[in-house]
């Protein structure tokens, strides 16, 4: 194996890789413009096996999108609406409650709670879906509302980012799922999102939440138009905001899913482009305790795959996921926990059934 990563051209980073040394940007683009997609795998494989052995993760959880009216409007977002399209639809509290109500005999450890930015929705909303699920579940974790949403939330409430996370904290909040972050460069928001939060308010969102003990994720959504460049300023931001904070728990490549979008005219990603991004971001994250092949979005088959290319982790159960399944997603969102134990059996690593934050509920 060392023979083809060096046939490859990758000997240097090999030997970065096995010493444990940072990979520069210039690395990175070698690891993404590297025709031999094996040789980049085995490089992401030796560092994914350095930091979690065999293991592959997987979480019990259920998603709940409490609203897709949106005035943010994203190019490439399948799922928001403006308030006045027939498609728009918002949930009570009291329906978020009954979905949450609905699972209680299953052994859901996480919900996974994303909206769009609701242009009238008040504050005290988002305080009572907290605690409403909290009510009804009081030991389940709640992982929601992005970086975005979360500025948005404390120009709601005319607060801090600081003293806003701590009041959802008091609320309910447990964690901040990776959404919001597509690719920080600022020409790709100014063509695709150019009413988003920009990619260093999302970062000093996250890194608030660190400082104060709130652990959370971040995305790259890839596969659009963003360059080679832009992918790698993108990970190096994140990983500079790492070294500041530590606070990421998992880095998610999300593939970009074209259907219904303003940006349909464009392919939908490869399996290489999908495998080579979770590869890249194993070998150059290197502060990034976890890397997750989502299967919601590249599909089980080649989420099984990535266990060989640098993820440890698959996500969950999921259920009722609605970003991917608008923009033509065709997996459906749900997986039972024994099909995901299978997957992560067949190929040949130990499934963990992990909590959010990655405590060990069961090894198998
Ligand atoms: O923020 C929107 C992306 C994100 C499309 O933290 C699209 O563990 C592909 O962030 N094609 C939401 N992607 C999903 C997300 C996520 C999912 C699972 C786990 C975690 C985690 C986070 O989906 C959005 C946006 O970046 N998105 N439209 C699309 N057409």
């Amino acid at each position: 194996m060392d023979a083809m990563v060096k046939d490859a051209g990758l000997g240097d980073i090999l030997e970065k890789v096995r010493k444990g040394e940072r990979l520069s940007l210039d690395d990175g683009r070698r690891l993404y413009e590297c025709p031999d997609i094996l040789a980049v795998g085995y490089l992401a494989n030796i560092v994914r096996e350095r930091l979690n052995g065999d293991k592959a993760y997987f979480i019990y959880n259920q998603h709940v999108n409490y609203s897709n009216i949106c005035t943010n409007l994203c190019k490439f977002c399948a799922f928001g609406k403006d308030k006045e399209s027939p498609q728009a639809y918002q949930m009570s509290v009291e329906e978020v409650r009954e979905k949450i109500r609905e699972r209680l005999h299953e052994p859901i450890s996480e919900v996974h709670v994303v909206g769009g930015i609701h242009p009238d929705l008040p504050y005290s909303y988002y305080l009572d879906m907290l605690r409403g699920i909290k009510e009804v579940r009081p030991e389940i974790h709640i992982q929601g509302f992005t970086c975005v949403e979360i500025a948005h939330l404390a120009e709601l409430a005319g607060k801090s980012v600081h003293d806003t996370l701590v009041e959802l904290q008091e609320a309910g909040l447990g964690s901040i799922p990776g959404g919001g972050a597509e690719v920080f460069s600022p020409r790709i928001r100014a063509i695709t999102c150019e009413k988003k939060l920009s990619g260093e308010g999302w970062l000093e969102v996250a890194k608030t939440a660190h400082r104060l003990g709130m652990q959370s994720n971040a995305t790259m959504l890839y596969g659009h138009i963003e360059t080679i460049d832009e992918r790698l300023e993108h990970l190096d931001m994140l990983r500079q905001a790492q070294d500041e904070t530590n606070g990421f728990m998992t880095f998610i490549p999300l593939a970009f899913h074209p259907k219904n979008t303003e940006m349909a005219d464009l392919s939908r990603t490869s399996g290489i482009d999908d495998l080579r991004n979770i590869a890249v971001a194993r070998c150059f994250l290197d502060n990034f305790p976890h890397i997750k092949g989502y299967w919601v979005m590249i599909g089980p088959k080649l989420a099984q795959v990535a266990l060989s290319f640098g993820a440890d982790d698959m996500d969950g159960t999921v259920k009722e996921e609605l970003i991917t399944r608008m923009a033509g997603g065709e997996t459906s969102g749900v997986m039972a926990d024994t099909d995901l134990v299978r997957l992560i059996r067949e190929a040949g690593r130990k499934p963990v059934q992990r909590d959010t934050l990655y405590n060990v509920i069961k090894e198998f």
